[in-house]
Protein backbone atom coordinates (compact mmCIF):
# COMPACT_ATOMS: atom_id res chain seq x y z
CA UNK A 1 0.00 0.00 0.00
CA UNK A 2 0.84 3.51 -0.32
CA UNK A 3 1.62 5.89 2.54
CA UNK A 4 -0.84 8.42 2.40
CA UNK A 5 -3.93 5.94 1.77
CA UNK A 6 -5.13 3.77 4.38
CA UNK A 7 -4.24 0.44 5.38
CA UNK A 8 -0.41 1.17 5.28
CA UNK A 9 1.15 -0.66 8.39
CA UNK A 10 4.46 1.78 9.03
CA UNK A 11 1.76 3.75 10.65
CA UNK A 12 3.40 3.08 14.53
CA UNK A 13 5.82 4.59 16.72
CA UNK A 14 7.68 1.67 17.42
CA UNK A 15 7.52 -1.38 15.58
CA UNK A 16 8.80 -3.68 18.85
CA UNK A 17 6.26 -2.23 21.16
CA UNK A 18 2.58 -2.99 21.68
CA UNK A 19 0.12 -0.26 19.32
CA UNK A 20 -0.71 2.47 22.03
CA UNK A 21 -4.09 3.79 21.88
CA UNK A 22 -5.54 6.68 23.69
CA UNK A 23 -9.53 6.43 24.44
CA UNK A 24 -11.16 9.85 24.99
CA UNK A 25 -14.99 9.27 25.14
CA UNK A 26 -15.56 13.14 25.41
CA UNK A 27 -19.27 13.91 25.66
CA UNK A 28 -22.71 13.21 25.57
CA UNK A 29 -23.36 9.72 23.54
CA UNK A 30 -19.37 9.35 23.02
CA UNK A 31 -19.00 7.28 26.21
CA UNK A 32 -21.70 4.89 25.14
CA UNK A 33 -20.66 4.17 21.81
CA UNK A 34 -17.08 3.87 23.10
CA UNK A 35 -18.21 1.26 25.84
CA UNK A 36 -19.26 -0.31 22.17
CA UNK A 37 -15.68 -0.91 20.78
CA UNK A 38 -13.83 -1.04 23.98
CA UNK A 39 -14.76 -5.07 23.51
CA UNK A 40 -13.73 -5.01 19.45
CA UNK A 41 -9.94 -3.55 20.93
CA UNK A 42 -10.07 -6.68 23.18
CA UNK A 43 -10.76 -9.10 20.91
CA UNK A 44 -7.72 -8.00 18.34
CA UNK A 45 -5.89 -8.50 21.71
CA UNK A 46 -7.25 -11.91 21.35
CA UNK A 47 -6.52 -12.69 17.59
CA UNK A 48 -2.49 -11.86 18.47
CA UNK A 49 -2.52 -8.37 18.37
CA UNK A 50 -0.48 -6.46 20.36
CA UNK A 51 -2.33 -3.08 21.63
CA UNK A 52 -2.25 -1.22 24.98
CA UNK A 53 -5.48 1.29 25.95
CA UNK A 54 -5.63 3.80 28.37
CA UNK A 55 -8.19 6.25 29.14
CA UNK A 56 -8.05 9.89 29.31
CA UNK A 57 -10.88 12.12 31.23
CA UNK A 58 -10.92 15.11 28.73
CA UNK A 59 -14.49 16.67 28.05
CA UNK A 60 -16.84 18.83 29.44
CA UNK A 61 -17.46 17.09 32.75
CA UNK A 62 -13.54 17.39 33.48
CA UNK A 63 -13.25 20.81 32.35
CA UNK A 64 -16.32 22.05 34.62
CA UNK A 65 -14.71 19.74 37.25
CA UNK A 66 -11.09 21.02 37.17
CA UNK A 67 -11.21 24.08 34.40
CA UNK A 68 -8.90 21.96 32.03
CA UNK A 69 -9.55 21.13 28.64
CA UNK A 70 -6.21 19.44 27.94
CA UNK A 71 -2.80 20.25 29.77
CA UNK A 72 0.03 20.70 27.49
CA UNK A 73 1.95 17.97 29.29
CA UNK A 74 -1.32 15.48 28.38
CA UNK A 75 -1.28 16.79 24.61
CA UNK A 76 2.43 15.67 24.35
CA UNK A 77 1.76 12.72 25.89
CA UNK A 78 -0.51 11.88 23.10
CA UNK A 79 1.53 12.97 20.58
CA UNK A 80 4.50 11.48 21.51
CA UNK A 81 2.86 8.59 22.98
CA UNK A 82 0.49 7.24 21.53
CA UNK A 83 -0.27 5.63 17.97
CA UNK A 84 -3.74 6.83 17.68
CA UNK A 85 -7.14 8.23 19.84
CA UNK A 86 -10.26 6.89 19.23
CA UNK A 87 -12.44 9.91 20.60
CA UNK A 88 -16.45 9.71 21.40
CA UNK A 89 -17.84 13.16 20.61
CA UNK A 90 -17.46 16.41 22.15
CA UNK A 91 -20.25 18.76 22.52
CA UNK A 92 -22.28 19.64 25.72
CA UNK A 93 -25.21 22.29 26.49
CA UNK A 94 -23.55 23.48 29.82
CA UNK A 95 -20.76 25.29 27.87
CA UNK A 96 -22.72 26.83 24.85
CA UNK A 97 -20.22 28.10 22.74
CA UNK A 98 -18.02 24.81 22.84
CA UNK A 99 -14.67 26.30 24.26
CA UNK A 100 -13.79 23.20 25.64
CA UNK A 101 -14.55 21.30 22.32
CA UNK A 102 -12.63 23.64 20.28
CA UNK A 103 -9.73 23.20 23.37
CA UNK A 104 -9.89 19.32 22.50
CA UNK A 105 -10.73 18.64 19.34
CA UNK A 106 -9.44 20.83 17.68
CA UNK A 107 -6.54 20.86 19.67
CA UNK A 108 -6.00 17.54 18.47
CA UNK A 109 -6.52 18.05 15.14
CA UNK A 110 -4.63 21.18 14.63
CA UNK A 111 -2.08 20.19 17.09
CA UNK A 112 -0.92 16.81 15.76
CA UNK A 113 -1.36 18.64 12.24
CA UNK A 114 -4.14 15.86 10.64
CA UNK A 115 -4.41 17.41 7.88
CA UNK A 116 -6.68 14.62 6.62
CA UNK A 117 -9.65 13.51 7.59
CA UNK A 118 -10.82 10.70 5.73
CA UNK A 119 -14.67 10.12 5.46
CA UNK A 120 -15.60 7.17 3.52
CA UNK A 121 -19.43 6.47 2.55
CA UNK A 122 -19.80 2.90 1.96
CA UNK A 123 -23.80 1.36 2.45
CA UNK A 124 -22.88 -0.37 5.96
CA UNK A 125 -25.15 -3.94 4.64
CA UNK A 126 -25.35 -4.88 1.50
CA UNK A 127 -29.37 -4.57 2.21
CA UNK A 128 -29.59 -1.26 0.71
CA UNK A 129 -31.10 0.50 -1.92
CA UNK A 130 -27.58 1.90 -3.32
CA UNK A 131 -25.36 -0.69 -3.40
CA UNK A 132 -23.12 0.98 -6.06
CA UNK A 133 -22.50 3.84 -3.29
CA UNK A 134 -18.83 3.86 -3.14
CA UNK A 135 -18.01 7.82 -1.37
CA UNK A 136 -14.71 8.77 -0.32
CA UNK A 137 -14.64 12.51 0.77
CA UNK A 138 -11.54 14.16 1.88
CA UNK A 139 -12.08 17.02 4.13
CA UNK A 140 -9.05 19.03 4.96
CA UNK A 141 -9.38 18.85 9.13
CA UNK A 142 -7.33 22.02 10.41
CA UNK A 143 -7.84 25.32 8.58
CA UNK A 144 -10.30 27.30 6.64
CA UNK A 145 -12.82 28.81 9.31
CA UNK A 146 -11.94 26.20 11.66
CA UNK A 147 -8.68 28.66 12.42
CA UNK A 148 -10.58 30.50 15.24
CA UNK A 149 -9.78 33.55 14.31
CA UNK A 150 -12.25 36.67 14.35
CA UNK A 151 -14.17 38.88 16.64
CA UNK A 152 -18.17 39.39 17.54
CA UNK A 153 -18.34 43.20 17.60
CA UNK A 154 -21.39 45.30 18.28
CA UNK A 155 -23.58 44.26 14.92
CA UNK A 156 -20.50 42.97 12.97
CA UNK A 157 -19.24 39.54 13.71
CA UNK A 158 -15.93 38.26 11.81
CA UNK A 159 -14.70 34.97 10.78
CA UNK A 160 -11.61 34.47 9.07
CA UNK A 161 -10.30 31.18 7.30
CA UNK A 162 -7.01 30.20 6.58
CA UNK A 163 -5.99 28.11 3.67
CA UNK A 164 -1.94 27.53 3.67
CA UNK A 165 -0.77 26.10 0.43
CA UNK A 166 1.16 23.07 2.42
CA UNK A 167 -1.96 21.89 3.87
CA UNK A 168 -4.25 21.82 0.58
CA UNK A 169 -1.48 20.07 -1.33
CA UNK A 170 -1.02 17.87 1.29
CA UNK A 171 -4.47 17.05 1.58
CA UNK A 172 -4.86 17.23 -2.59
CA UNK A 173 -2.31 14.61 -3.11
CA UNK A 174 -3.69 12.22 -0.81
CA UNK A 175 -6.82 12.60 -2.43
CA UNK A 176 -5.41 12.35 -6.01
CA UNK A 177 -3.52 9.14 -4.75
CA UNK A 178 -6.80 7.33 -3.35
CA UNK A 179 -8.52 8.46 -6.60
CA UNK A 180 -5.41 6.52 -8.64
CA UNK A 181 -5.19 3.38 -6.22
CA UNK A 182 -8.65 2.79 -6.27
CA UNK A 183 -9.59 4.05 -9.38
CA UNK A 184 -12.15 6.23 -8.53
CA UNK A 185 -12.96 9.85 -10.00
CA UNK A 186 -12.21 12.69 -8.13
CA UNK A 187 -13.87 15.88 -7.84
CA UNK A 188 -12.98 19.24 -6.19
CA UNK A 189 -15.59 21.12 -4.33
CA UNK A 190 -14.68 24.74 -4.21
CA UNK A 191 -16.40 27.87 -4.46
CA UNK A 192 -13.58 30.43 -5.83
CA UNK A 193 -16.12 32.53 -7.83
CA UNK A 194 -17.15 33.90 -4.35
CA UNK A 195 -14.13 32.83 -1.93
CA UNK A 196 -11.35 34.30 -4.71
CA UNK A 197 -8.39 33.96 -2.31
CA UNK A 198 -8.83 30.87 -0.10
CA UNK A 199 -10.75 28.80 -2.39
CA UNK A 200 -8.89 29.75 -5.54
CA UNK A 201 -5.79 28.69 -4.00
CA UNK A 202 -7.55 25.08 -3.34
CA UNK A 203 -8.21 25.07 -7.81
CA UNK A 204 -4.93 26.10 -8.47
CA UNK A 205 -3.06 23.09 -6.43
CA UNK A 206 -5.87 20.94 -7.85
CA UNK A 207 -5.10 21.95 -11.66
CA UNK A 208 -1.35 21.41 -10.92
CA UNK A 209 -1.50 17.83 -9.20
CA UNK A 210 -3.56 17.14 -11.82
CA UNK A 211 -0.54 17.24 -14.36
CA UNK A 212 1.14 14.92 -12.14
CA UNK A 213 -1.96 12.32 -12.19
CA UNK A 214 -3.08 12.51 -15.32
CA UNK A 215 -4.51 8.82 -15.26
CA UNK A 216 -7.34 9.96 -12.60
CA UNK A 217 -10.70 11.64 -14.20
CA UNK A 218 -10.53 14.87 -11.80
CA UNK A 219 -12.81 17.84 -12.18
CA UNK A 220 -13.57 21.03 -10.14
CA UNK A 221 -16.64 21.95 -9.35
CA UNK A 222 -18.74 24.86 -7.45
CA UNK A 223 -19.78 23.07 -4.15
CA UNK A 224 -23.49 23.99 -5.00
CA UNK A 225 -23.43 22.57 -8.16
CA UNK A 226 -22.11 19.82 -6.84
CA UNK A 227 -24.69 18.89 -4.13
CA UNK A 228 -27.21 19.36 -6.61
CA UNK A 229 -25.68 16.52 -8.38
CA UNK A 230 -24.85 14.68 -5.37
CA UNK A 231 -28.03 14.31 -4.39
CA UNK A 232 -29.58 13.66 -7.64
CA UNK A 233 -27.04 11.06 -7.85
CA UNK A 234 -24.55 9.68 -5.32
CA UNK A 235 -23.28 7.11 -6.81
CA UNK A 236 -21.85 9.91 -10.14
CA UNK A 237 -18.98 10.30 -7.88
CA UNK A 238 -15.86 8.69 -5.98
CA UNK A 239 -13.04 10.57 -3.92
CA UNK A 240 -14.70 14.34 -3.26
CA UNK A 241 -12.07 16.82 -1.66
CA UNK A 242 -12.70 19.71 0.28
CA UNK A 243 -11.83 22.13 2.58
CA UNK A 244 -12.82 21.72 6.41
CA UNK A 245 -15.76 23.81 6.23
CA UNK A 246 -17.72 22.12 2.66
CA UNK A 247 -15.93 18.64 3.20
CA UNK A 248 -17.69 18.74 6.95
CA UNK A 249 -21.25 19.76 5.04
CA UNK A 250 -20.40 17.45 2.29
CA UNK A 251 -20.14 14.88 4.00
CA UNK A 252 -22.58 15.01 6.78
CA UNK A 253 -24.63 15.12 3.25
CA UNK A 254 -23.12 11.94 2.38
CA UNK A 255 -24.21 10.32 5.83
CA UNK A 256 -27.42 10.78 4.82
CA UNK A 257 -27.01 8.23 1.41
CA UNK A 258 -26.05 5.35 4.05
CA UNK A 259 -28.70 5.69 7.18
CA UNK A 260 -27.43 8.65 8.96
CA UNK A 261 -24.90 10.56 11.35
CA UNK A 262 -25.17 7.15 13.63
CA UNK A 263 -23.19 5.08 10.91
CA UNK A 264 -20.87 7.33 9.64
CA UNK A 265 -16.63 6.56 10.62
CA UNK A 266 -13.66 8.74 9.98
CA UNK A 267 -9.83 8.33 10.25
CA UNK A 268 -7.41 11.78 10.32
CA UNK A 269 -3.86 11.20 9.93
CA UNK A 270 -0.65 13.56 9.04
CA UNK A 271 0.88 12.63 5.81
CA UNK A 272 3.72 14.47 5.97
CA UNK A 273 4.59 12.88 9.54
CA UNK A 274 3.94 8.94 8.41
CA UNK A 275 6.67 7.71 11.09
CA UNK A 276 5.45 10.39 13.69
CA UNK A 277 1.66 10.40 13.28
CA UNK A 278 -0.45 10.07 16.15
CA UNK A 279 -3.79 9.21 13.75
CA UNK A 280 -7.67 9.86 15.36
CA UNK A 281 -10.38 7.79 14.78
CA UNK A 282 -13.76 9.25 15.35
CA UNK A 283 -16.83 9.12 14.27
CA UNK A 284 -19.01 11.87 12.12
CA UNK A 285 -21.35 12.24 14.34
CA UNK A 286 -21.39 14.49 17.64
CA UNK A 287 -22.24 14.23 21.56
CA UNK A 288 -26.02 14.33 20.55
CA UNK A 289 -27.37 16.22 23.81
CA UNK A 290 -30.73 15.03 22.93
CA UNK A 291 -30.63 11.67 23.45
CA UNK A 292 -27.30 11.07 25.53
CA UNK A 293 -27.35 9.15 28.47
CA UNK A 294 -30.07 7.30 26.92
CA UNK A 295 -29.01 4.24 25.30
CA UNK A 296 -30.06 5.31 22.00
CA UNK A 297 -26.88 6.01 20.03
CA UNK A 298 -25.85 3.71 17.18
CA UNK A 299 -22.41 2.65 17.75
CA UNK A 300 -21.88 1.59 13.83
CA UNK A 301 -19.81 4.57 12.95
CA UNK A 302 -18.05 3.92 16.18
CA UNK A 303 -17.40 0.47 15.42
CA UNK A 304 -16.43 1.12 11.85
CA UNK A 305 -13.79 3.70 12.92
CA UNK A 306 -12.02 1.05 15.03
CA UNK A 307 -12.11 -0.90 11.34
CA UNK A 308 -10.73 2.36 9.93
CA UNK A 309 -7.74 2.16 12.65
CA UNK A 310 -7.38 -1.26 12.20
CA UNK A 311 -7.08 -0.92 8.36
CA UNK A 312 -4.15 2.11 8.88
CA UNK A 313 -2.25 -0.16 11.62
CA UNK A 314 -2.03 -2.71 8.86
CA UNK A 315 -4.67 -5.20 10.51
CA UNK A 316 -6.54 -5.79 7.56
CA UNK A 317 -8.56 -9.28 8.55
CA UNK A 318 -9.63 -7.88 11.00
CA UNK A 319 -10.55 -4.66 9.55
CA UNK A 320 -12.65 -7.01 7.23
CA UNK A 321 -14.30 -8.64 10.00
CA UNK A 322 -15.30 -5.90 12.16
CA UNK A 323 -16.99 -4.21 8.81
CA UNK A 324 -18.56 -7.43 8.20
CA UNK A 325 -19.68 -8.18 11.77
CA UNK A 326 -21.77 -4.80 10.83
CA UNK A 327 -22.69 -5.54 7.51
CA UNK A 328 -24.35 -9.46 8.72
CA UNK A 329 -25.13 -7.80 12.24
CA UNK A 330 -27.58 -5.38 9.88
CA UNK A 331 -28.80 -7.90 7.34
CA UNK A 332 -30.41 -10.54 10.48
CA UNK A 333 -32.33 -7.21 11.40
CA UNK A 334 -30.31 -5.78 14.22
CA UNK A 335 -31.12 -2.03 14.40
CA UNK A 336 -30.75 0.91 16.23
CA UNK A 337 -34.17 3.58 16.26
CA UNK A 338 -32.43 5.56 13.73
CA UNK A 339 -32.37 2.71 11.26
CA UNK A 340 -36.08 2.37 12.04
CA UNK A 341 -35.41 -0.59 14.29
CA UNK A 342 -35.90 -1.31 18.24
CA UNK A 343 -32.21 -1.65 20.02
CA UNK A 344 -30.36 0.36 22.06
CA UNK A 345 -27.16 1.01 21.80
CA UNK A 346 -25.61 -1.71 24.04
CA UNK A 347 -27.65 -4.58 22.35
CA UNK A 348 -26.69 -3.38 19.40
CA UNK A 349 -22.94 -3.56 19.90
CA UNK A 350 -23.37 -7.00 21.05
CA UNK A 351 -25.30 -7.76 18.31
CA UNK A 352 -22.14 -6.87 16.06
CA UNK A 353 -19.83 -8.66 18.32
CA UNK A 354 -22.16 -11.80 18.06
CA UNK A 355 -20.94 -11.72 14.05
CA UNK A 356 -17.26 -11.61 15.02
CA UNK A 357 -15.54 -15.09 14.70
CA UNK A 358 -14.27 -16.40 17.72
N1 LIG B 1 -16.89 12.89 16.67
C1 LIG B 1 -16.93 14.16 16.06
C2 LIG B 1 -17.40 15.24 16.98
O1 LIG B 1 -17.40 15.11 18.17
N2 LIG B 1 -17.78 16.36 16.39
C3 LIG B 1 -18.22 17.48 17.14
C4 LIG B 1 -17.88 18.79 16.51
O2 LIG B 1 -18.35 19.79 16.99
N3 LIG B 1 -17.05 18.81 15.51
C5 LIG B 1 -16.69 19.94 14.76
C6 LIG B 1 -16.47 19.55 13.32
O3 LIG B 1 -15.93 18.50 13.09
O4 LIG B 1 -16.87 20.30 12.43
Amino acid sequence: MECGTIGWSMWRKSLDKPIRIALIPGDGVGGEVMAEALPCLEWARSRGRSLEASPFPYGAEHYLATGETISNVAFDELRDGYDAILFGAVGDPRIPDGRHAEAILLRIRQGLELTVNFRPCRQPSPQTQMPDLDLEVFRENTEGPYCLQGSTEPGRAVDFAIHTEPAVRRLLEAAFRRAEVRNLSLTLAHKANVLKHGHGLWVRVFEDLRKTHPGVAARAMHADALLCALVQDPTAFGVIAADNYLGDLISDLCAAFIGGMGVAPSLSWAPHRPFRCTVLAEPVHGSAPDIAGKGLANPVGMLLSTALLFRHLGWEPEAKEVESAVARALEAGAKTRDLGGTLGTAAMGTAIRSCLPH
